[in-house]
């Protein structure tokens, strides 16, 4: 009567190791999913520094010397301007190639120019007088 008593005892120790493992398997899957959750927190608030690293300024000034423009290209949020500055000792007239959002008269030495760009896009200009000049505004 007594040793069919024992033989349960034995079977019913058996699961309960089986159980420990168990738990102990889940604890480790429960730190991995606790690392995945902290690396993604992390990627978030690079994306919030991209953006406004790329924020364009309101304003934007050229400055033409030696018959050349201080900057092949500038941009400005839409909305905002650009200002040419002619600080050569010639005159310069500066117009936009595909439009007349950029259409200055011609400017003397110290005379200056300001655009207002209110659509997005690019606009790539010249200088009426000394052709091989160039530049590009670009709105955003
Ligand atoms: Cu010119």
């Amino acid at each position: 009567v007594g040793s069919p008593h024992h033989r349960t005892r034995r079977w019913a120790r058996a699961p309960s190791v089986t159980a420990a493992l168990l738990v102990g398997a889940l604890a480790v899957g429960a730190a991995g999913c606790a690392d995945d959750t902290s690396s993604g927190a992390t990627a978030g608030a690079a994306t919030t520094v991209a953006s406004t690293e790329t924020a364009a300024p309101s304003t934007a000034t050229v400055v033409i010397a030696d018959r050349a423009f201080s900057a092949d290209a500038v941009t400005v949020a839409v909305g905002g301007t650009v200002t040419w500055v002619n600080s050569d000792t010639v005159d310069h007239e500066i117009v936009s190639l595909d439009s007349d959002v950029i259409r200055s008269p011609v400017l003397g030495q110290g005379g200056s120019y300001t655009a207002l760009f209110t659509v997005p896009g690019e606009y790539p200009y010249y200088c009426n007088i000394n052709n091989f000049m160039k530049g590009t505004v670009v709105v955003r």
